[in-house]
This record gives C-alpha cells, structure tokens and sequence, in this order.
C-alpha cells in the first residue's frame, strides 16, 4: 500500500476522522504503511489523516533517552480518547504535515488515554513529558486541528507568511 503525507494547506486535514469499528486486514495494512512514512521521515507521531485516511488511528515512537527509536517503542491507538488531563506545558512541536516549521505550542502536562490497539483490544495509558504532548498533538489532528491553530494571532500571521514563501521557493527554487 503506497501512502503520502498530506501538507498543509491541503483542506483534507481538516476532516473529522471516523471511529474505527472492524480491525481487519486493511487496518492493519494502513498501521505497516505509517510506520515506514514517519521513521523514514524523522517523525515521532503521525495520524492516519496526515496520509489521507480519515479513520481515528494514530502512531507513535517516542525516542528513547539515547535519541533511538526502536520498533518495539511503536505505539498504536485506535480511536484514543483522553479521559484526564491536568496541568501545562510548553514545548516547540512540529509537523510532517506543516514541513519546516518548529512553534512554541502549550499542552496539558499529563494525561490519561484510552483507546484500543490493531486487534480492538482496549488499554489505558498515563502519559507525561514528551508522549503526552505527542498525544495531544496526534489527537487534535483526528479532530482536523493543527498545531498552528494553538498559535497566538501575530505568530499564526508571520507563520502564513513564511509558509506561503516556502511552498513558493519549493515550486521555483
Ligand atoms: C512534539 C512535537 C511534535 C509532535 C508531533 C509529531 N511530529 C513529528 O513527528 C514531526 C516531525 C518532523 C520531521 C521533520 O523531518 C523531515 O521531514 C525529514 C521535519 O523537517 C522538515 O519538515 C524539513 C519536521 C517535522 C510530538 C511531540
Ligand atoms: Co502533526
């Protein structure tokens, strides 16, 4: 299965994603594509919306505390949904979806997560520090929103500015 990562300003991240109800073969062929699109990206999440599919799937692979992402760190959730979130945080994200750009972006600190894996099975999660915030950002992405949505008025601004120049230099180097 041959999937790409969908950029913005392309309208189908906005979509809401629907909850996954069979966990059959072609589920699990999506999860075995993601997984090569985000390592072979540098990524550390990425939502099945971000490759055109609409359905509330996300993964994950949290570097360790050597910089390594081994494959037995890979998280998949299906239909996650928070159930408890306390405090903040703020830490610089980005986005496969939204090349280039690094913002300052606040999350709750910690959360709680349940949600299921590829064979429909449920779990539930605490997560702090940098999985939490990996979390959160993958979660608003099944719901359409992006980081970039979280920023102040003036930084969203200079980002549409920059951004709309990137895409251009990119077209016309
Ligand atoms: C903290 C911050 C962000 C998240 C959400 C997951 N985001 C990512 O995995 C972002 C990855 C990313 C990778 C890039 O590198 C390449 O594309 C090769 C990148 O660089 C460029 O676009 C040039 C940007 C973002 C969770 C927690
Ligand atoms: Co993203």
């Amino acid at each position: 299965m041959k999937l790409n990562i969908v950029e913005y300003p392309d309208k189908r991240l906005r979509q809401i994603s629907k909850e996954v109800k069979i966990f059959d073969a072609k589920l699990h062929e999506i999860l075995d594509a993601m997984y090569p699109i985000m390592m072979n990206t540098n990524g550390i999440g990425l939502a099945a919306i971000q490759v055109a599919q609409a359905i509330r799937v996300l993964i994950l692979n949290i570097p360790d505390e050597d910089g390594e992402q081994p494959k037995d760190n890979l998280m998949e959730m299906i239909n996650p949904v928070i159930t408890y979130k306390d405090g903040d945080t703020i830490y610089q994200e980005g986005c496969l979806s939204v090349p280039k750009f690094y913002e300052d972006v606040k999350r709750f600190e910690s959360v709680h997560v349940n949600y299921q894996d590829r064979d429909g099975n449920t779990h539930t999660i605490e997560a702090d520090g940098l999985l939490s915030i990996a979390i959160q950002h993958e979660i608003d992405h099944l719901e359409g929103i992006l980081f970039i949505d979280k920023l102040s008025y003036a930084r969203r601004k200079k980002f549409e500015k920059e951004y709309k120049r990137m895409l251009k230099e990119r077209k016309n180097p």
